[in-house]
């Protein structure tokens, strides 16, 4: 394909004609001819293909000029699959082995070639049909420290990353989606946005007219918009995970650019909860207690990995800018750099919060809702599952500052969850 041809979308019958003169497919699925090709895509942007040939298989990835839940009357730039190419091959150099590999890359018709991830599932999906993955808290603490970590200015050096993210701030197309719909859209009635109707019109109405709660909400705006401390996946929620019992891969960071720390640990932790508070809508006969302790643990198990590691790269890896040796061991004050990290990681912990609880608010009153509660078939008890998020989600955002550790959420979310049942 010339680099020079304009823009066209793929289509599974138009694709082996256009791609088959790439090595790197027909090395791997032999001739276009024997190619079989399917569309696979089920998030809100892009174009997504699974091409077998020759018994093997790869992803062809497209990004579309447009919203694809929406549709044309929604613009959106090509330039995020530059961006989520560029992040791709960041995310395997600071944290090796957590995301696909990427094979090629055509900026001007923004197609991604990657590994094809079998048998992995959309971690998703998996939770809502009740699997625990022994893994998650594991993988998903260490590529979130490692990655947050390793992109910011406590580990990079200074000039590069400072290039790296006016880069990455020409991906504001993909941060005006965030802004708008995770951090405004939500606390009023926005044009796009949905609820349970009428079951959630009290609590929503309710929660709109929150003032401690719109503050809370536009403090973490700010924070998102300013504080350009790291590279974010920026929309690491369970759709953005695909597991084995073995293994965690994380997927489609086009939403990546430089912000808060917080941000990605944030949307993950909100999307175990909503799993959570989603699986009395998927359980029969108390089938899923099990499964909501091991997502609590999950939680937690997460947070403790992420600090864990963030803890140990900041003593071992610590070799940017901020909070300097020099300043530290080099004067046989380690514990100071200590006590600077238990406040780094304080402060984080609290961004997070803020962040989760915002994100469980736009998954259930905003435009792009989760199929944790989607997929709940009776709407009185789908109803009462977003309820109690809701909730919880309030609590979280405008208490953050006041609680302690996860361990002491637990209470509130088992209470809330079981005042969600019938
Ligand atoms: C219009 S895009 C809606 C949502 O889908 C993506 O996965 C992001 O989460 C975005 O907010
Ligand atoms: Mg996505």
């Amino acid at each position: 394909m010339a680099l020079e041809q304009a823009f066209a979308a793929l289509e599974p019958e138009t694709l082996p004609s256009r791609l088959g003169t790439l090595e790197i497919l027909t090395e791997k699925l032999g001739p276009p001819s024997g190619w079989h090709v399917r569309e696979v895509g089920d998030g809100n942007l892009n174009l997504v293909f699974i091409v077998e040939g020759g018994g093997r298989s790869m992803i062809v990835k497209q990004a579309l000029p447009y919203v694809r839940l929406v549709g044309e009357a929604w613009p959106l730039p090509l330039t995020r699959s530059f961006f989520e190419y560029n992040a791709l091959i960041r995310q395997a150099d600071r944290a090796p082995g957590s995301v696909p590999e990427v094979f090629y890359f055509d900026e001007r018709q923004a197609i991604i070639v990657q590994e094809f991830l079998s048998p992995h599932v959309i971690l998703r999906k998996a939770l809502i049909d009740g699997q625990m993955l022994p893994r998650l808290a594991e993988d998903l603490g260490l590529f979130m420290a490692r990655t947050l970590f390793r992109g910011s200015d406590l580990s990079m050096e200074a000039a590069a990353r400072k290039k790296d993210m006016a880069r990455f701030a020409g991906n504001d197309a993909l941060c005006d989606i965030t802004e708008a719909l995770v951090f405004t859209d939500p606390y009023y009635s926005a044009e796009m946005n949905s609820h349970t109707t009428p079951e959630l019109d009290g609590i929503v109405a309710r929660l709109r007219a929150d003032r401690d709660l719109k503050v809370a909400a536009q403090e973490m705006k700010l924070a998102f918009v300013t504080r350009a401390e790291t590279m974010l996946h920026g929309d690491l929620h369970t759709g953005s995970i695909m597991v084995t019992e073995d293994e965690t891969r994380v997927i489609d960071p086009e939403f990546a650019y430089y912000g808060p720390m917080a941000f990605d640990v944030g949307m993950l932790l909100a999307n175990y909860w909503m799993s959570y508070f989603s699986q009395r809508g998927h359980e029969q006969n108390g089938s899923r207690e099990e499964m909501r302790r091991y997502l609590l643990d999950t939680i937690s198990g997460t947070w403790t990995v992420f600090r864990d590691e963030f803890s140990r790269l900041w003593r071992q890896e610590r070799t940017g800018i901020l909070f300097q040796r020099c300043l530290y061991e080099d004067q046989g004050d380690a514990l100071g750099a200590e006590q600077a990290l238990e406040r780094f990681l304080h402060a984080l912990f609290e961004d997070m919060l803020g962040f989760a609880g915002l994100e469980i608010h736009r998954r259930i009153l905003g435009l792009a809702h989760n199929a944790d509660f989607e997929t709940i078939a009776e709407r009185a008890q789908k109803a009462r599952c977003e309820a109690a998020a809701l909730e919880f989600g309030r609590h979280i955002a405008v208490n953050r500052c006041h609680i302690s550790s996860l361990d002491a959420l637990e209470g509130l979310a088992r209470q809330l969850e079981q005042e969600s049942a019938r």
